[in-house]
């Protein structure tokens, strides 16, 4: 039996209210967390807000109410909206709770006591937004590139931790434990990171200019830095270093965040961690974000998408299946409407609502409202079984290992074949003759008996919905937890209710006052709804062989090269790539590459890219697609 599960999500800020991209993170903690307890697995789910730190204090001042009135309003409206959107957390901590204060001060006074943090005056730039001081290359022309304003300068004597002291042992660390930072992608972005020196971590604020903050238990005149506070709510919640949870929790813990977030929970809490000689997370997992209309959502761009309103399109449980099967796990994904109902009809309504309708409406019409007798199974049900055994497996791996998005195709897939099934099987034509009855039973049966297994597989990703669908199949609710996984086990003979539809299909979304050029665009691209493109739309693409014929790195920054590229044209193109990561500049130079040549030009960190290099992509590593040598440049590929 593996170790007691814990999952935490980031505890918010409550400068703003709860949106998509928060629901998204505690969404899928609770279905990893509904999982786990299927699958027999102890688990704890914490949850929570962060309270503390300038930017709560400015946004309460705005409000013209004391900070505490502030985070007590804001922090409330998290709690109350988890519960709307099906999410069961054991516990919400809130960082102005004095259990937690308390056990920051003792983790301070702690590491303070082994002579680890030390007072000196310190000049840095410092981005509100992200509350932490920046190096300048992070910032993109001067502005910090995720809140798109221009760090403040400050000057100020600080107590930093001694926080370089722990480089080495953190790349061992990393490099040692592959899946330790999840997906991949991640793991190389902080081993990227920790090419440089890492610098101590400043972790005071003077009082003469933050006063909301727990203060320092070894100097009264400053208080605790923000991310120091917050991301000890881990294991305070836990009750550390005594408590029974802690005990229990602690050495299987996952932490699930955002992108955003990864160089605090991926560098500054490890060490603060080992510190504190407590031992480390188990297990990073980090996913990517909701963007609004390919845009990241922000604020000032009013294009905050809020998770009550589009749980009132779709209902609350096909939300979740949105958000968990349109992400792919660790990337960016695009929220819309539009795709979020184009997903609810396709899966829902006309795949496994169809499914589950069908069924149960054919056995209620011809077994007299029951399941009918399973009879004996012929080859098309042995073929659906074993595609079934092995899909309840790969089901399992996925979610094991945080690939959630994989593993809803999977059910999907399987909730397809058996919609194939039954259009072999035919049962409408079966029920015509009275000598097929016995065969009509066995085909419905084994309808039925799928149907079972996928909303069991579903009932962490859609709760309610799925309870109803179980209750259909006349089952007691109480099992729906209880994994049974074997085929051939549904009783013959329990009383199915009379069938409501499940998931009734949705009108598509027609988009309000389309932008009449945008409309031409799509007009005249024809673009298809689905995946597929024309061969005529394929041809549009333009690819060429081309020669490396120069190479540097893109000032400030970590991911960029820019080259001069022959295509056989009367001068070379320039073309940024992202590939820093994976060839040195002067690796590329004379490296014979394909180039996607009829892309619209654009800037990239202010230098024209006018085509892109083509490579492949495994998740974790961009490797070019080198064409023979022989090729000329400019030779077209087709
Ligand atoms: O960073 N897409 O809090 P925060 C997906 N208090 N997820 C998103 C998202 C988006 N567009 N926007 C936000 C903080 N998130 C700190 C955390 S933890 C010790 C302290 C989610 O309110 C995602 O999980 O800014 C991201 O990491 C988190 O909200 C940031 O929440």
């Amino acid at each position: 039996m593996p170790d007691p599960f814990y999952i935490t999500t980031p505890i918010y800020y409550v400068n703003s209210h709860p949106h998509i991209g928060h629901a998204y993170t505690t969404i899928v903690a609770d279905i990893f967390i509904r999982f786990r307890t299927l699958f027999g697995e102890e688990t704890y789910f914490l949850t929570g807000t962060d309270e503390h730190g300038q930017k709560i204090a400015e946004s309460a001042a705005h409000s013209n109410i004391s900070p505490q009135e502030f985070v007590d309003k804001m922090s409330q409206e998290f709690r109350d909206l988890w519960p709307h959107l099906h999410i069961e957390n054991d516990q919400f901590i809130r960082t102005t709770d004095p259990e937690h204060k308390a056990l920051v001060q003792r983790a301070l006074q702690y590491i303070y006591d082994k002579d680890e943090i030390y007072l000196k005056q310190y000049e840095g730039l410092y981005c509100v937004g992200c509350e932490r001081f920046m190096d300048e290359d992070e910032l993109i022309e001067g502005l910090c590139p995720d809140h798109q304003k221009a760090p403040q300068q400050y000057q100020e004597e600080n107590y930093f931790f001694k926080m370089s002291a722990y480089q080495n042992w953190l790349v061992q660390t990393i490099e040692k434990n592959e899946d330790w930072i999840y997906p991949q992608r991640y793991r190389n972005e902080v081993l990227q990171m920790l090419k440089k020196p890492l610098d101590d971590l400043c972790i005071s604020r003077p009082k003469t200019r933050l006063t909301w903050g727990i203060e320092l238990p070894f100097d009264t005149n400053f208080v605790t830095y923000v991310w120091f506070d917050a991301l000890l709510n881990y294991p305070n919640a836990l009750d550390w270093p005594n408590g029974e949870l802690y005990k229990k929790y602690w050495p299987n813990a996952h932490h699930m965040i955002g992108k955003d977030i990864l160089k605090t929970h991926a560098i500054y809490w490890p060490c603060m961690l080992k510190a504190a000689e407590l031992p480390v997370f188990k297990k990073l997992v980090v996913h990517g974000h909701w963007k609004s209309e390919d845009s990241k959502m922000s604020k000032s761009l009013g294009n905050v998408v809020d998770p009550l309103v589009m749980k009132d399109r779709v209902g609350v449980d096909a939300l979740r299946y949105f958000l968990a099967r349109n992400m792919s796990f660790g990337d960016d994904a695009n929220f819309t409407e539009e795709l979020m109902v184009t997903r609810y009809n396709g899966d829902l309504a006309n795949n496994i609502g169809n499914l589950i309708n069908r069924s149960i409406s054919m056995s209620c019409k011809n077994f007299e409202n029951q399941i009918p007798p399973k009879g004996e199974f012929g080859d098309l049900e042995q073929e659906l079984h074993r595609s079934f055994m092995e899909g309840i497996e790969e089901v399992k791996d996925y979610l094991l290992s945080f690939y959630l998005h994989r593993a809803l195709e999977k059910i999907a897939f399987m909730s397809s074949l058996v919609n194939k099934y039954l259009d072999t099987a035919a049962p409408w034509k079966l029920a015509k003759q009275e000598s097929d009855r016995k065969r009509l039973g066995t085909v419905l049966y084994t309808a039925l008996d799928a149907v079972r297994i996928i909303v069991q597989l579903l009932a962490p990703v859609m709760p309610k919905k799925m309870e109803e669908a179980w209750q259909s199949l006349g089952l007691p609710l109480a099992q729906i937890t209880e994994a049974q996984f074997d085929i051939g086990v549904l009783p013959e003979g329990l009383t199915l209710p009379k069938p409501a539809p499940l998931f009734p299909k949705v009108k598509a979304i027609v988009p309000a006052e389309p932008d009449k050029k945008q409309l031409e665009e799509k007009t005249n691209t024809n673009e298809p709804e689905s995946s597929e493109i024309t061969i005529d739309q394929f041809c549009k693409m333009e690819l060429k062989v081309g020669k490396v014929l120069s190479s540097e790195r893109v000032k400030k920054s970590d991911k960029l090269l820019h080259s001069q590229i022959d295509l056989g044209e009367e001068k070379p193109r320039s073309i940024v790539s992202g590939i820093a990561e994976f060839y040195s500049p002067e690796s590329l130079v004379g490296k014979t590459v394909m180039v996607a040549s009829n892309l619209k030009p654009v800037k990239l960190r202010g230098v024209l890219s006018e085509g892109m290099i083509l490579c492949t992509d495994d998740g974790t590593q961009l490797t070019l697609v080198e064409p023979s040598a022989e090729a000329a440049p400019g030779t077209m590929i087709r």
